[in-house]
């Protein structure tokens, strides 16, 4: 390994897939091993994520990242230069420090996030090894289970259906390549079927077609049958998996889905939930119910947990803590892990680190605006989540990642193993 002293820090504003300005770092270490990275941004966020910097104002609708650059070449920079890159949690350390709130919105988690994962590149540079191996070392990895949106919705498509993401899992494939060339066929089935009802117009913000459909149950219905149009059984071949990301259209005790015209209370909400599940092929949940509503959690989990995954998104916000406590509560059985939500990379693989330790289903995610940075793919193999959430099958902000785990099952030859069902330990076939 050469020199591995932080030499330079560099921000700079760049574009994310919204056309909204995100910020990039580019770490150089002394013995010249270079390392980058660009801030993701959710738009249907948790209460208890860090929080990005913007300038505010008009320009931009107020998302400009100014300020957020600055932080990285006026406090940042000065603070990590001569510190060790290859010491992540001490970077990382002296990053949240150096913040000083709860919420890193005095430098930005964008600035910082970019800012920690800039570093664990180029140590990785600097070992000479690509990102996943870096992370691995010699432990054993697998080729995460791709979670794949069909259809957008919610937040990402101007709530024209409440329901935020429809998407596949291909857990029989034999192999990542194989799960793409399933979800790839799937997406066309749904575009036709689109087509041929009239409904086909563009997509939303992660990719998935544009739901242009009468009720949330249809986006289900027309899933399925692409499914089957496709030539897959469900859900022993493909199931469906939703991210329902409740807290946007509701929270504990009620719940207006604007596109059904009803409004439910905790209990009506999981029963139309479960109502889906003994309906249609669904292996996986993703915040059923709000964020602030413990008790229909633990309820949702209850019922449904030992047959289907449930996912906590903006209820666990990638925090460590936060991943306890569920799992003593029985409130999830799963953590997406997102880096930009908990802050830095140290915190993010704590969260996912937790969720193994409970025998929770562990998923690394994109989030809503992303860019061409894979860093989360390599993540999800070097740290052997088991499941990698990226958005859709089309834009190449998302086929990026899709592209470079694809490069690294390739990489692993022979001894690539594929998660399948193995990321489910709760829903088999
Ligand atoms: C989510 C993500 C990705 P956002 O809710 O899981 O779909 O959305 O990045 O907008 O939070
Ligand atoms: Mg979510």
């Amino acid at each position: 390994m050469t020199d591995t002293r932080i030499a330079r820090l560099h921000g700079r504003r760049v574009w994310d897939s919204r056309g909204r300005p995100t910020v990039e770092v580019e770490a150089r270490l002394a013995g010249g091993a270079v390392g980058r990275a660009i801030a993701p941004a959710g738009a249907s966020t948790g209460q208890g994520e860090a929080l990005d910097l913007r300038d505010g104002g008009t320009r931009f609708g107020g998302f400009d990242v100014h300020r957020a650059v600055g932080s990285v070449n006026q406090e940042i920079a000065p603070a990590l230069i001569g510190r060790d890159a290859a010491d992540q949690a001490a970077v990382d350390r002296l990053l949240v420090h150096l913040d000083g709130t709860a919420d890193r919105s005095r430098l930005g988690g964008n600035a910082i996030v970019a800012a920690s994962m800039a570093v664990l590149h180029a140590t990785a540079a600097a070992a000479d090894k690509p990102l996943w191996l870096h992370l691995a070392g010699d432990r054993p990895v697998r080729i995460p289970l791709p979670e794949i949106q069909i259809f957008g919705g919610g937040a990402h498509a101007d709530r024209r259906v409440d329901v935020q993401d429809f998407m596949v899992v291909c857990p029989a494939a034999r192999s990542f390549a194989e799960a793409l060339d399933w979800t790839a066929e799937i997406y066309r089935a749904a575009g036709s079927l689109m087509r041929k009802a009239g409904k086909a117009q563009g997509v939303a913000d992660e990719g998935g077609f544009w739901p242009a459909f009468d009720s949330n149950e249809e986006a289900l219905e027309t899933l399925t049958l692409a499914i089957g149009t496709a030539g897959f059984a469900s859900p022993a071949q493909v199931g469906i998996s939703l991210d329902v990301a409740a807290s946007q259209f509701g929270s504990a005790g009620r719940y207006t889905l604007a596109l059904d015209d009803r409004t439910l209370d905790t209990a009506g909400l999981i029963d139309m939930l479960g109502g889906w599940i003994e309906q249609y092929p669904i292996l996986s949940v993703e915040d059923p119910v709000g964020e602030d509503d413990h008790e229909g959690m633990r309820e949702f989990t209850r019922r449904y947990g030992r047959r289907c995954q449930v996912i906590g998104d903006d209820y666990l916000v990638t925090n460590a803590k936060r991943v306890e406590a569920a799992a003593t509560a029985g409130a999830t059985n799963a953590v997406l892990v997102k880096p930009n939500q908990a802050g830095t990379v140290t915190e993010s693989f704590q969260a996912l680190r937790a969720g193994q330790e409970a025998g929770f289903g562990t998923i690394v995610s994109a989030r809503s605006g992303e860019t061409e940075d894979v860093t989360i793919a390599h993540l999800s193999v070097g740290w052997d989540a088991g499941q990698l959430k990226v958005g859709s099958f089309t834009r190449s902000e998302r086929m990026a990642k899709w592209n470079e785990v694809l490069r690294i099952e390739e990489a692993l030859g022979g001894s690539a193993e594929f998660s399948g069902w193995s990321a489910f330990p709760f829903a088999t076939p």
